[in-house]
C-alpha cells in the first residue's frame, strides 16, 4: 500500500510547514551558529534518512539523485554518485532544486481561482473541494452541450516520470472522449527521419562513445543539453578522438570542438547528401556491408549526383573543400560516430535531414565497430523492456475516431472559428504553452477567450497559468512517486517521495483521480495508486529487466537495463525496417506515397518576404540555466543569463547602425521581441539567434522568442519548424 505522505505531517499547518522547510534547508548550510542550541539537540535525535530519486526533466541525462531528510526537512540533495553514467554531478539548473523549485517562495500551494481579467495573474485561494466541484460542474455542462471533443488536454514532458506525465490524465481524457493531442513538439520529426532508414532510432549506446575516434555532434549542443555524454566524449578525445560540430550557431559545444562546420540553418539534408556524393565518388564506402545489409544504393547514387560539393557549397555556405575533407575524414574515421538529437528537426525539412544523416553509417559500414554508427534515442529499449499496459491504458481506452489537434498548433486550435466543436475547456499540465509553443501572440489570443475554461496544474504562476480560470498546485519530484525511463541513456530510476507534499499540493495523478470522482466516474482504473502503476509497469519478464524489481529500485534507486554486450545492433544487418536492411530508399515512405529518398527542399519565400524580413532567426536552447521555460523564474539563474540576447553578425549589425550591447527589436508579422544585440561571431551573415525559454511576463516588451515563430509543421513526423523564421531587426 502506498504510504500516505499526509500521515507524516503531524498536524503542522501549511504556513509553519513551509517556514520550517525553508528554514531547515538554510539551517543545513548555516549549521554552526545552531550548535549547542536546543534546536540542534532536537535535530540530532531525529533520524536522518536517505531517499533515492531522479531528475524529472525532459533531458537526455536523467540523473539519479539522493535526498537526505531529517523528519520532514530536506537536509541534503545531490547526485547519486553510485550511478556510473550520471555520476557525480547534476547540472547547474538542478544543483539547488529543493530551494529553487520545491521550496521556492513563489510556489503555488493552494488551488487558485481567477478574480481578474485573463492573463493578469490575479487569483484568490479556493479549497480543493470547492475548486473541483466548480470545474466538474462546468466541464459536465461543456461535455453535455458541446461534446467531449470540446475539451482538450495540453501536456508535454514537464515531468518525464511515467506516472505523473500522463498515466492518469490520459485515462480521464479518454473517459470523456476529449480531443486528442498530438504531442509532437520534440522528437517526432527526428524519429521519423531515422526510422525511415533504420526502422527505429536505437543505435549506438551513449556509454560506447568512449570507443569512438571520430565524433560528429550534428545539430546538438551537449555541453548544455547532455552533460554526461559530453564528459564521455572528452574521454574519447583524450584517447585521440577528433570532435566535429555541425551547427549554424557557434554553440558552447561548437566553441570547444576540434572543427566547427557552420552551415546555413536548415541545409543539413544537402550537406549529408553531398557527403554521400563524395564517399561514393571516391569509393570510400564499405562495398561488402552495402551489398549485404542495405537496399537502394543504385537509386541513392543517382539521387546524390545533384548534390556535388560545389552545388552544395552554395546552399550550405560551407566550402566544397570542407565538404570533401569532412567526407574523407568521416569515412576513414575508425570508429566513426554521428550523434544527432533534436536541434535540426526544428527546421522545415528537419526529418529529411535526419533521414539523410542516418544513411551515412551504413554506407561506410561504421555499424560494425563498437563506438561506430549513429547515436540517437534510447527510448525504444525501455519500450521493449517494460510492461507498458498501465501507462498506456488511456490510449487503449481512447475511441480512435476522436479528433486530434497538434500541440504545435494550439494557437490555431483555440482561435479557429471553423473548428467544430470549438475548444471550450483546456487542461494544461507539464507544459507552459504561452512560452514554448510557436506563434505566442496567437496562443495568448486563444487563452484570452472568455468562453474558454482553462485549468492549469503547476508549481508556479507561469505565463500560461496567468491565463487560467483555476490553478491547482502540483507536487514536485521531492513529493511524489514516479518511475523514470530515459530517451538518452539506459538506466531506469525509481523516484520516491522524500517529503510530504508542501501545502495542499497534489500529484497530477491525484488531481485526475479526484476530478474523476467529482464527475461521478466510478471506473476501477481511477482507483489505481501510483505505486500500483509502478509495480505493474516493472512486472516484466523481458531479459533487459533481469533482476530489476520494485524492491531493488527502492533500495538502490537506479538500475541499468541488462542489455547484451557488446552492443552492436546492426553489425550484421538486423534493421527493423520491412526489408530487414538499412533502406536508402525507404519502403515505409514509398508505401505512403511519399518520396523514398530525402531531398533538400528550401521553403519558397517570395522576393517581397525576403526583402521585408531578410534574416533567418534561430530560437534555440542557448541558455544554460533554463530547461525550456523551466527555471526561468529562478532569480539566480535569470541573473546568470541576463536578459534575452540577439546574436547578430557584425555585417548585419553595421547595416542597421547597431553596435554590441544596443537594445534592439526583432520583429516579423507574428510579433516583436526586445533583446540586447551581441556581436561575437556566433552566427553567419543573414542569420540571427535568440534564446528560447524566457517568460514574457519577466522580460522587457512582454514577449519572448516564440512571439516570432510559425506554427507550420515539419516535412515528416508533424513536428514544429520552430527554427524556420524570417525576421527584421532594428535598433531601439
Ligand atoms: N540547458 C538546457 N538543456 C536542455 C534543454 C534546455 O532547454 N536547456 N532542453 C532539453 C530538451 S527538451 C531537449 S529536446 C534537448 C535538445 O538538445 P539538442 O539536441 O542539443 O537540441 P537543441 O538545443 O534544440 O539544438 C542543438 C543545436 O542545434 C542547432 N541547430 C538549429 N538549427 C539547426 C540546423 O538547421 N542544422 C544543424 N546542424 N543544427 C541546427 C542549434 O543551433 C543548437 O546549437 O535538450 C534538453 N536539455
Ligand atoms: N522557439 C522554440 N520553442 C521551443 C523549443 C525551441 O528550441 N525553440 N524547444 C521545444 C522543445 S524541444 C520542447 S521539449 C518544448 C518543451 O516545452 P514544455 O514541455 O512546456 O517545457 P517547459 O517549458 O519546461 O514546461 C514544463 C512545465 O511543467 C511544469 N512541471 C514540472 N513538473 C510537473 C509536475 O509534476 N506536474 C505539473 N503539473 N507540472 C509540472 C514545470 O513547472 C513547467 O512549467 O518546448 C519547445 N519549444
Ligand atoms: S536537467 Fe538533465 S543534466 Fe540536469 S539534473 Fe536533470 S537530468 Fe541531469
Ligand atoms: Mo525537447
Amino acid at each position: 500500500m502506498e504510504p500516505d505522505p499526509q500521515e507524516h505531517r503531524g498536524g503542522i499547518s501549511r504556513r509553519k510547514f513551509i517556514h520550517l522547510g525553508l528554514h531547515s534547508y538554510a539551517g543545513f548550510q548555516l549549521a554552526p551558529p545552531l550548535l549547542g542550541s536546543l534546536a540542534f539537540l532536537e535535530a540530532c535525535s531525529t533520524p536522518v534518512k536517505t531517499i533515492h530519486g531522479a531528475c524529472y526533466h525532459d533531458c537526455p541525462d536523467t540523473c539519479s539523485w539522493t535526498v537526505t531528510t531529517q523528519g520532514e526537512k530536506v537536509t541534503g540533495f545531490g547526485p547519486n554518485s553510485a550511478n556510473p553514467y550520471t555520476g557525480n554531478s547534476l547540472c547547474s539548473k538542478m544543483n539547488f532544486f529543493p530551494q529553487e523549485v520545491t521550496f521556492h517562495p513563489d510556489r503555488i500551494l493552494t488551488p487558485l481561482k481567477r478574480v481578474g481579467p485573463k492573463g493578469k495573474g490575479t487569483f484568490a485561494p479556493i479549497s480543493w473541494e470547492q475548486a473541483l466541484t466548480e470545474v466538474a460542474t462546468k466541464l459536465s455542462t461543456i461535455i453535455q452541450e458541446k461534446g467531449g471533443e470540446a475539451v482538450m488536454p495540453y501536456s508535454f514532458a514537464g515531468t518525464e516520470g511515467l506516472v505523473q506525465n500522463n498515466a492518469m490524465g490520459s485515462r480521464f481524457f479518454a473517459r470523456i472522449g476529449a480531443t486528442r493531442l498530438a504531442r509532437t513538439i520534440c522528437g517526432d520529426a527526428a524519429f521519423a527521419g531515422v526510422n525511415a532508414v533504420n526502422g527505429g532510432s536505437t543505435g549506438v549506446l551513449p556509454q560506447d562513445i568512449i570507443h569512438s575516434r571520430y565524433i560528429i555532434f550534428w545539430g546538438t549542443n551537449p555541453v548544455l543539453s547532455n552533460q554526461h555524454l559530453w564528459s564521455l566524449a572528452q574521454q574519447a578525445r583524450k584517447q585521440g578522438a577528433k570532435l566535429v560540430v555541425i551547427d549554424p550557431f557557434l554553440s558552447q559545444t561548437a566553441a570547444q570542438a576540434d572543427w566547427h562546420i557552420q552551415l546555413y540553418p536548415g541545409t543539413d539534408t544537402a550537406l549529408a547528401l553531398a557527403l554521400i556524393n563524395v564517399i561514393l565518388a571516391e569509393e570510400l564506402y564499405d562495398q561488402a556491408y552495402v551489398d549485404k545489409f542495405t537496399t537502394g544504393i543504385a537509386e541513392l547514387r543517382t539521387h546524390v549526383a545533384a548534390y556535388a560539393p560545389d552545388t552544395v557549397a552554395a546552399i550550405t555556405g560551407v566550402d566544397a573543400a570542407v565538404i570533401q575533407q569532412l567526407a574523407r575524414e568521416y569515412a576513414q574515421g575508425n570508429p566513426a560516430l554521428i550523434r544527432v538529437l533534436i536541434g535540426m528537426e526544428h527546421q522545415a525539412n528537419g526529418a529529411s535531414a535526419f533521414q539523410a544523416v542516418a544513411m551515412l553509417p551504413a554506407l561506410t559500414g561504421a555499424w560494425q565497430q563498437l563506438g561506430g554508427g549513429l547515436l540517437h534515442f534510447t527510448f525504444d529499449l525501455f519500450g521493449e523492456a517494460l510492461n507498458w499496459e498501465r501507462i498506456t491504458l488511456g490510449d487503449t481506452l481512447q475511441n480512435p475516431a476522436t479528433r486530434t489537434v497538434n500541440m504545435v498548433q494550439i494557437g490555431r486550435a483555440l482561435t479557429d472559428p471553423a473548428l467544430s466543436p470549438a475548444i471550450h475547456a483546456l487542461f494544461v499540465y507539464n507544459s507552459n504553452p504561452a512560452v514554448i509553443a510557436p506563434n505566442q501572440n496567437l496562443v495568448r489570443q486563444g487563452l484570452e477567450r472568455e468562453d474558454l475554461l482553462t485549468v492549469v496544474l503547476e508549481h508556479f504562476l507561469t505565463d500560461t497559468a496567468r491565463y487560467a480560470d483555476y490553478v491547482f498546485p502540483a507536487t514536485s519530484q521531492l513529493e511524489h512517486w514516479d518511475l523514470l525511463t530515459s530517451w538518452g541513456q539506459t538506466y531506469i530510476n525509481l523516484n520516491q517521495p522524500a517529503i510530504p507534499p508542501l501545502g495542499e499540493a497534489k500529484p497530477n495523478s491525484e488531481f485526475f483521480r479526484l476530478l474523476a470522482a467529482a464527475m461521478g466516474f466510478t471506473e476501477e482504473y481511477f482507483g489505481e495508486s501510483d505505486v500500483e502503476i509502478i509495480k505493474k509497469t516493472l512486472d516484466s519478464k523481458h531479459p533487459y529487466m533481469a533482476g530489476i524489481t520494485f524492491d531493488y529500485l527502492q533500495e538502490k534507486g537506479w538500475a541499468e537495463l541488462q542489455l547484451p554486450r557488446p552492443w552492436l545492433p546492426f553489425a550484421e544487418g538486423n534493421f527493423a525496417t520491412p526489408s530487414g536492411k538499412c533502406e536508402f530508399v525507404s519502403s515505409q515512405l514509398t508505401a505512403q506515397g511519399l518520396p523514398g529518398l530525402p531531398a533538400y527542399r528550401p521553403v519558397a519565400y517570395s522576393e517581397e518576404e525576403i526583402k521585408t524580413y531578410p534574416l533567418h532567426c534561430l530560437t534555440i536552447k542557448s541558455t544554460c540555466g533554463f530547461l525550456n521555460s523551466s527555471h526561468a523564474n529562478v532569480d539566480r539563474l535569470r541573473k546568470e543569463e541576463g536578459g534575452p540576447v540577439l546574436d547578430i553578425h557584425q555585417q548585419d549589425a553595421a547595416a542597421r547602425g547597431i553596435v554590441d550591447g544596443d537594445s534592439v527589436k526583432v520583429f516579423n508579422a507574428n510579433g516583436v521581441v526586445s533583446a540586447t544585440a551581441r556581436i561575437r561571431r556566433k552566427v553567419k551573415p543573414g542569420v540571427v539567434c535568440l534564446p528560447q525559454g524566457f517568460w514574457s511576463s519577466l522580460v522587457a516588451g512582454n514577449a519572448s522568442a516564440n512571439a516570432l515563430t510559425n506554427d507550420c509543421l515539419t516535412d515528416m513526423g508533424e513536428g514544429a519548424a520552430l527554427q524556420e523564421n524570417r525576421v527584421q531587426v532594428a535598433k531601439g
